[in-house]
C-alpha cells in the first residue's frame, strides 16, 4: 500500500490534525482544513471540499498548483539525477544560471534552497564586499534594514526583526544591522556610515501586511546607495518573478538593484531553490569553501527551476498579474465595503485592511474558508489575497462574489 493512501478513519481531517498537532511542533496555527490535492488555481481537502487558493504558498506557486510542464520536469529529472552535491558538476545547473542571467540581466548566480538561506548569502556577499572592495575595517560591516521587514527565520535574520515575537527567547542575537523606517529616504540617508555595506529592503513589505512604499522611493533609495557605496539588495523572494505583474517589483520603477533575492516561485512550488543574483564585482568575492550547500544547485532543483521560469514565460503570467491584479483591486474597491479601510498591493499581491471596527482578518478568512476561499491574515486586520497568477478573469468573479458576502456579513 503506498504511504500515500488515506486510513481507514472516520474523521479524515480530524484524524490528520491530530497527527499534526501530537508529533509536531506548534510553531503555527493552521486554519483547520487539510488539503490533499491541487490543480492550478484550486486546492482539494480531503473531504474533497474545492477551495481557490488565494495565498499561493506565500507566492511559491505563482504558476499554479501541480504545474503540467514544471511536474513533467520533475519527473524526468528525478529519474535521471537528483543530488551530486557541488563536489562535481552537473548538466542541469549550468544551464540553470544562463538562462536565470538571461532572465534577470545579472552576470552571475548563487543557488540555495530556501529564501532564508538566499538572504544569508547576500549578508555574507555584502560583508566581504564591504571589507575586501569598500575597505571596511574588519568586523565592523553594518547593514541598513526596514522596521517591518520579513526576510526569514534564521538566528541572523531574526536579529533585526522588528517584530518581538519573532527574536525573543532567541538571542543572543547578531550584531551589524541597523533599523530604519519603511518609505523614509532621510531616514536612510541618515543612517548610512562609512561602514554600510548594504541596504536591504523588500519592494513592498509582505508580512508587514502589504505595505507599498511611496511613489519613488525605491528608486530614489537605489540612487542614494549608489552616490554613497552601499549595495541596494532588493530581497523579492515574494514579490519578484511576476506577482506584481512585473518581473521584479523593482521593476516598477526601472530600478535594478545591486544585488536581487530569489525563492519561491522559483520552483514553481515542486522544490526549494532559491538564489542570489548579481554581478561579479559582488559574487566574485566568494573563493572555492567560502560558502555553500549540500543541496543549493542540484540538478532537480536546477531542472525544476529551468522550467517554472519558461512557464512564467512562455504563458504570459506575468502580464496576467498585471491586468487581473488590476482588475481584482477595482473590484474589492468597487464593493465599497464600510468594513474596509484599503486596497492596497500590486499585481496579484492584494491586501484588504479592515476597518478596526470591522475586526481581526482571521475571523474573515475563517468566513471565506466556509464559501470556498484560501486566504491568509497579516499583521491581524489584513486580508492578504494573493492567487495562482494562472487565474482567469471569471474566477476572479467567482472568488469577488463570495469577497462581497463576507465583507457584508
Ligand atoms: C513563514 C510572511 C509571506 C519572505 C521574504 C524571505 C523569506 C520570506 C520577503 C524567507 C518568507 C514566508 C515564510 C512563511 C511566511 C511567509 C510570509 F507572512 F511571513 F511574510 F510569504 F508573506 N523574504 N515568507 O516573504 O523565505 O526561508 O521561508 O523560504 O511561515 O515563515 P523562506
Amino acid at each position: 500500500m503506498s504511504v500515500l493512501t488515506a486510513p481507514p478513519v472516520a474523521n479524515l481531517a480530524a484524524h490528520f490534525i491530530d497527527l499534526e498537532n501530537t508529533f509536531g511542533a506548534h510553531n503555527y496555527h493552521p486554519l483547520d482544513v487539510v488539503l490533499t490535492r491541487a490543480d492550478g488555481v484550486w486546492v482539494y481537502d480531503v473531504d474533497g471540499e474545492r477551495y481557490l487558493d488565494c495565498l499561493s504558498a506565500y507566492s511559491a506557486v505563482n504558476q499554479g498548483h501541480c504545474h503540467p510542464r514544471i511536474l513533467s520536469t520533475l519527473v524526468e529529472q528525478a529519474q535521471r539525477l537528483t543530488l551530486t552535491s557541488r563536489a562535481f558538476y552537473n548538466d542541469q545547473l549550468g544551464p540553470f544560471y544562463q538562462e536565470l542571467c538571461a532572465f534577470s540581466g545579472y552576470e552571475m548566480a548563487l543557488p540555495m534552497n530556501t529564501g532564508a538561506e538566499g538572504v544569508e548569502t547576500a549578508i555574507k556577499a555584502a560583508r566581504k564586499w564591504g571589507y575586501t572592495r569598500k575597505g571596511v575595517p574588519a568586523d565592523q560591516a553594518e547593514i541598513i534594514v526596514c522596521a517591518g521587514n520579513f526576510h526569514g527565520r534564521t538566528t541572523t535574520i531574526i536579529s533585526f526583526s522588528s517584530e518581538s515575537q519573532y527574536k525573543d527567547g532567541f538571542g543572543p542575537l547578531t550584531p551589524g544591522f541597523v533599523l530604519i523606517p519603511y518609505g523614509d529616504l532621510d531616514a536612510l540617508a541618515a543612517a548610512i556610515t562609512p561602514n554600510t555595506v548594504a541596504f536591504l529592503v523588500e519592494p513592498i513589505q509582505g508580512e508587514g501586511g502589504v505595505i507599498t512604499p511611496p511613489p519613488g522611493y525605491l528608486a530614489a533609495a537605489a540612487a542614494l546607495c549608489r552616490d554613497r557605496q552601499v549595495l541596494f539588495i532588493a530581497d523579492e523572494i515574494q514579490t519578484g518573478l511576476g506577482r506584481t505583474g512585473k518581473r521584479f517589483a523593482c521593476d516598477h520603477e526601472g530600478v535594478r538593484p545591486d544585488v536581487i533575492i530569489l525563492g519561491k516561485a522559483l520552483s514553481g512550488g515542486f522544490y526549494p531553490v532559491s538564489a542570489v543574483l548579481s554581478d561579479r564585482e559582488v559574487l566574485g568575492v566568494f573563493q572555492p569553501g567560502d560558502h555553500g550547500s549540500t543541496f543549493g544547485g542540484n540538478p532537480l532543483g536546477a531542472a525544476v527551476a529551468r522550467t517554472a521560469l519558461r512557464v512564467l514565460q512562455d504563458e504570459g503570467l506575468i502580464e496576467n498579474a498585471a491586468r487581473l491584479g488590476a482588475y481584482l483591486m477595482q473590484g474589492l474597491r468597487d464593493l465599497a465595503s464600510p468594513r474596509v479601510h484599503e486596497v492596497r498591493g500590486k499585481g496579484l499581491l492584494v491586501g484588504v485592511e479592515l476597518t478596526p471596527a470591522a475586526g481581526p482578518a482571521r475571523a474573515y478568512c475563517h468566513a471565506l474558508r466556509q464559501r470556498g476561499i484560501l486566504a491568509k491574515d497579516t499583521h491581524h486586520t489584513v486580508i492578504r489575497l494573493a492567487p495562482p497568477l494562472v487565474i482567469t478573469r471569471s474566477q476572479i468573479d467567482w472568488a469577488l462574489t463570495r469577497i462581497a458576502a463576507v465583507l457584508a456579513g
